[in-house]
């Protein structure tokens, strides 16, 4: 990395937050794409734009004490970062997760802030989770810890102020029971949380979005490879929400999905996965993917998440977790002739892999853009609460169709404006950057 500033902020960002690694390698990898903005524009650096957007606005962190099922005291922390809220309400998913902690909740709220920029939609960056682990719990004890979690947070959130989300471990049933809490304390019925039930001023096509969008990115990619979905094996890590409705969208547009995982292990079809016995385990009955092979005859389960990526595929779609892919994952998939890695899941491929990708001049589609659609529903969601009326299914998909069209189209072409055309990482984080540093810009020093 060549400038000054940014190698200073990087050095403050790592001495303020010692230890954070998932942190300090978001932050990393969008700075160093910045470089050449930050060259091109010297008033970035007069108005501090990049201090201060490493900096989250506001961090609040909290003891979440519930009663389990056998009367036990338990007690988990909660997290809320509100990162930035330049373009909007700060806006990000809630995590649940046993190694949710500061390091992971800020490096997911710092790439919302850019994220989110590239959706087009006024919405800042938040995010926010707790080391909860749901695996395992009863619906009562998840319902005591969620009414838990929002009696304290209740306080800091407002459809106006800041709008959480789904994430890891986070899904309908748990937005319902914060919702039911929020609303109950507050006594106000409006959209403070989206991804809520359809019952309940939730939008249609919102569990579908960030896995369509993330096949509508990638059906992108592959289009300017001259090529499309049609034919081609994909590989999909994860068997949650995201892997589950890329997988859905995939197999519409004629993939065959050949391989899904959890953190346990993968199963492999030669002859595809069959997604409703997924759904089935997965959705209705929160049960292992090992178990489909009780189902599915035809197919094979390997103990370990990380071998998936050693199955032979056309297409990638890693829809799990950060870090899952490494760099001898990367180069496994290359050698076997991947053409293409779209990522459903945030910060999934390390930057080994990154540069695998790149070096390989394979079209890689980083997270932060790739997986944009959840949250674009989600502003979507947020439109339709504040005009109190609800979107057909049609209306939302083409919508989201659009949104992730527009920011592929944003990332190629800033990546063309700065020299490193091809390179989406470089273009998202560019094309996302110079939207908040302008509206930051214009709002003062705050
Ligand atoms: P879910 O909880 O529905 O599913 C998560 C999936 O990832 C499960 O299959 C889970 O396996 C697997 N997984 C989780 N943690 C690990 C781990 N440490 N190692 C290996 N596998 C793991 O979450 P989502 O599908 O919502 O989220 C998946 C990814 O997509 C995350 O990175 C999330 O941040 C990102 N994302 C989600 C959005 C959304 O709208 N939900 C929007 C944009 C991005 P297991 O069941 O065994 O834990
Ligand atoms: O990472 C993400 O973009 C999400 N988990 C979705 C956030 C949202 O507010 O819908």
């Amino acid at each position: 990395m060549s400038n000054e500033y940014v190698v200073r902020v990087l050095e403050t960002v790592k001495k303020r937050a010692p230890g954070e690694a998932e942190f300090h390698q978001a932050v990393s990898e969008v700075l160093e794409s910045l470089v050449p903005v930050i060259e091109k524009n010297k008033d970035f650096e007069d108005a501090g734009i990049l201090e201060r957007i490493v900096e989250p606005e506001r961090q609040i962190i909290f003891r979440v004490p519930w009663i389990d099922d056998k009367g036990k005291v338990q007690v988990n922390r909660g997290i809320r970062v509100q990162y930035n809220s330049a373009l909007g309400p700060y806006k990000g998913g809630i995590r649940f997760h046993p190694s949710v902690n500061a390091s992971i909740i800020k490096f997911l709220g710092f790439e919302q802030i850019f994220k989110n920029s590239l959706t087009g939609l006024m919405m800042g960056g938040g995010k926010g989770g707790s080391d909860f682990d749901p695996k395992g719990r009863s619906d009562n004890e998840v319902m005591r810890f969620c009414q838990s979690f929002m009696t304290e947070l209740y306080r800091h959130i407002d459809a106006d102020t800041d709008v959480p989300a789904g994430d890891i471990g986070v899904g309908a049933r748990e937005i319902g029971y914060m919702f039911g809490q929020y609303k109950r304390i507050k006594n106000i019925f409006h959209g403070v949380l989206t991804g809520k039930g359809l019952l309940y001023g939730g939008s249609l096509a919102r569990k579908e979005a960030t896995g369509f969008g993330t096949v509508y990115f990638c059906e992108e990619m592959l289009k300017d490879k001259k090529t499309s979905f049609e034919g081609k094996k994909a590989v999909i890590s994860g068997s949650g929400n995201v892997a589950i409705y890329a997988a859905q969208k995939a197999m519409s547009l004629g993939a065959k999905v050949i391989a899904m995982s959890d953190s346990g292990g993968y199963v492999y079809d030669a002859e595809g996965i069959n997604l409703d016995v997924v759904k089935k385990l997965k959705e209705i009955e929160r049960k292992r993917i090992s178990e489909y092979v009780k189902e599915v005859k035809s197919a094979k389960y390997t103990e370990g998440c990380a071998g998936i990526w050693t199955i032979a595929c056309d297409v990638a779609l890693p829809c799990a977790t950060q870090n899952e892919l490494d760099g001898k994952s990367a180069r496994s998939l290359v050698k076997n002739g991947c053409i293409a890695v779209a990522e459903g899941a945030n910060m999934p491929s390390t930057p080994e892999a990154v540069k695998v990708f790149l070096d390989a001049k394979i079209a890689y589609g980083p997270g932060k853009a790739a997986n944009a659609g959840g949250v674009s529903v989600s502003g979507l969601e947020m439109s339709q609460n504040s005009q109190r009326l609800a979107w057909t299914f049609d209306e939302v998909d083409s919508k989201l169709h659009q949104i992730m069209i527009n920011i592929h189209n944003a990332a190629k072409n800033a990546a063309i404006e700065y020299n490193t055309p091809g390179n989406l990482v470089n273009g998202a984080n560019i094309a996302g950057f110079i939207k908040v540093a302008k509206a930051m810009q214009s709002q003062g020093v705050i």
